[in-house]
């Protein structure tokens, strides 16, 4: 009784050892977001229509190496961006949106639309997993959100 004890034990203990290995395995495991894409390769375009405070779809699915030609049309009344990047640097740049307005934000992975106006924004999808997209602009980052999902190949 008390060897069939010690095997359980053991085995709980190879079992917790493994979940917190996994767990400190995936907070270094960040997604490559991808880089901004050649428009002689483009394979697809989306559109996008940004609303008072959403983005119009708000999930999307690409294929591992596709590059996309986003068109981004402002279909609201205020002013909005859409910058596709992972969730923890979408958060710096929507708190530096709150501490710097004023600040010129002009990145490859950013566009900022005038209501009405329309953009495109061409991105190749290195590598397979979940990349966020969101307008970082106080008040709207917490609702205008979406999600890319890049299928492995
Ligand atoms: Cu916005």
């Amino acid at each position: 009784m008390s060897k069939f004890c010690l095997i359980i034990s053991l085995v709980m203990l190879a079992l917790i050892s493994t979940n917190s290995f996994s767990s400190a395995g995936d907070s270094n495991n960040e997604v490559e977001i991808g880089k901004p894409g050649d428009p002689s390769k483009v394979s697809r375009t989306i559109k996008l229509t940004q609303v008072d405070n959403m983005f119009l779809p708000a999930e999307i699915a690409v294929s591992e190496g596709e590059t996309i030609r986003f068109v981004i049309k402002n279909g609201g009344n205020k002013k909005h961006e859409m910058i596709i990047g992972s969730m923890p640097d979408l958060k710096k740049i929507a708190s530096a949106r709150r501490n710097f307005p004023d600040k010129d934000h002009a990145e490859a992975n950013l566009v900022q639309l005038e209501p009405g106006e329309q953009k495109e924004l061409i991105w190749q999808f290195t590598s397979a997993g979940t990349i966020d997209f969101a307008c970082p602009l106080p008040g709207h980052f917490k609702k205008m959100r979406g999600k890319i999902t890049v299928e492995k190949k």
